[in-house]
């Protein structure tokens, strides 16, 4: 085994018996209880998942494996002549729980380097789509088409122990992790650089191998490994993950799994939400005819969509009630890197506009902004204007948390997902109306 496996493989045989404790000691503690509200609306709050790879508090937002945001900027070893970290560092403080040396972030990169390469019918699956498709619709594709490569399938086949499980599905997670790069960039230079061919450079890491791909120079490698580090994980509640999690834990393999959680990001109250909110600022852009806004025209077209139904793309969380740190840690780099940008000014605006609007409105429980609010505008700032592409250089950055937890789901055990619905009239039932 090589040493980021032979980590997990500690680590599990440590997890394991911790679980098996709960289970044995514990299996009838209430944790959580459901309320009507709950139920129909969404099952938010209700405690029924289990991750150790991040937890989201409310007001704190996200940690990964205990660390803030901040602190794994600080303490992850950074990329060469960067200041900012290597993802492979994330990869193994995910898999691990703990910050890897210098030595441990070369040895995933290396890992990976390896895993990097495309069969050949994967690129005739997705120059079969016509130009117009989806950049998020061809990634889950391509993805899917890649299933046949699945090692856990033959290992399976073969009858692999359960407690052997979490092995080929490490390889099958880290294959396709090195993988969606390369996918992402041939899907870009396809569908926006008239077919450019996506060289990959063996010398540079997984963010810096990305921005030279999509053809991006310097500063974009910092650029691409912030977004994917902050996209990473967000617990497992959220549709992406949970969507990973529920399709790998009736064991299908990684390939239907991320594919799912692709197709679940992909919504416009997710993941796309980062594409919406470039598409609503240059709505009011065009409104404006290219006049920067003041901020009662700002007010005004804020209002205007909320009046016609529609929400603030950017704005408010299903848990977070403040602002979003992956938001925060993108505002910083925006003020230190592109503080006059002209997209960053309306964002900047909105900053100030939207949570007090949210709250005269009434309905949002969050009106503070996201990371979706932000994310653009870096891309925009450094020539990725696309925006239909941005949620998947999110789908990249969630593919990494969402296959750690698969890996860790497959190795304490974690059993097929099947909660119990009910009916309308069972609910009335339960409440006195019938
Ligand atoms: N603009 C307008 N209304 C909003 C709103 C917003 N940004 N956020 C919430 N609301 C509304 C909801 O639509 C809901 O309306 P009704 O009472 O009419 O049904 C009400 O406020 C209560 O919703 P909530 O409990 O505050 O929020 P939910 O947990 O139901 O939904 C989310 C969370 C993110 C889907 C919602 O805030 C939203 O639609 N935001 C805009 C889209 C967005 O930015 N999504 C990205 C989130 C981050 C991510 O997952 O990538």
């Amino acid at each position: 085994m090589g040493q980021l496996k032979d980590k997990i493989y500690e680590k599990i045989q440590e997890h394991r018996p911790r679980v098996k404790a709960l289970l044995a000691d514990h299996g009838e503690k209430i944790i959580s209880e459901v309320t009507v509200q709950q139920a129909i609306g969404g099952m938010r709050g209700v405690k029924a998942l289990i991750t150790d790879i991040s937890y989201l508090d409310p007001y704190e937002g996200i940690r990964y494996r205990g660390f803030t945001l901040p602190e794994l900027f600080t303490k992850l070893p950074k990329a060469e002549n960067s200041d900012m970290p290597c993802v492979e560092g994330l990869i193994y403080l995910l898999l691990t729980g703990d910050i890897p040396t210098d030595e441990q972030v070369s040895n995933v990169r290396y890992t990976m380097l390896n895993r990097r390469m495309l069969p050949k019918y994967v690129y005739e699956v997705i120059d079969a789509f016509p130009n117009h498709s989806h950049p998020m619709a061809i990634l889950s594709a391509a993805v899917m088409s890649l299933q046949r490569e699945s090692l856990f399938n033959i290992k399976y086949h073969q009858g692999m122990s359960k407690l052997d499980y979490w092995d080929p599905t490490y390889e099958d997670a880290m294959n396709l992790l090195a993988k969606l790069p390369v996918l992402g960039a041939y899907i870009y230079n396809k569908l926006y650089k008239d077919g450019k061919s996506t060289y990959q450079d063996p010398t540079l890491d997984f963010g810096g191998n990305f921005a030279s791909m999509i053809g991006q120079p310097s500063p974009y490698d910092d650029v691409a490994r912030m977004y994917f580090i902050i996209h990473a994980d967000h617990e497992s509640g959220n549709v992406s993950a949970h969507a990973g999690h529920l399709v790998a834990s009736s064991l299908s393999d990684v390939y239907f799994a991320i594919s799912g959680m692709i197709n679940g990001l992909a919504g416009p109250l997710h993941g796309l939400a980062n594409q919406e909110v470039l598409r609503w600022i240059q709505e009011l852009r065009e409104k404006m005819g290219g006049k920067a806004p003041v901020r009662e025209e700002m007010e005004k077209f804020v209002w205007d969509t909320l009046n016609n139904g529609q929400v603030i793309p950017g704005f408010g969380h299903a848990v977070l009630r403040k602002t979003d740190p992956r938001y925060t840690v993108q505002r910083e780099f925006c003020l230190k890197q592109l503080p006059d940008d002209d997209l960053f000014q309306y964002v900047n605006m909105l900053y100030d506009v939207v949570p007090p609007i949210l709250k005269k409105h009434g309905h949002a429980k969050n009106p503070w902004p996201n990371l979706d609010a932000q994310s653009g505008v870096i891309q925009w700032h450094y020539g990725v204007t696309q925006y239909d592409f941005y949620t998947v250089l999110f789908s990249i950055g969630r593919a990494i948390g969402v296959l750690s937890n698969i890996i860790w789901d497959r190795a304490i055990g974690y059993p097929i997902e099947r909660p119990k619905s009910i009916t309308t009239d069972m609910l009335e039932q339960i409440v006195g109306i019938k």
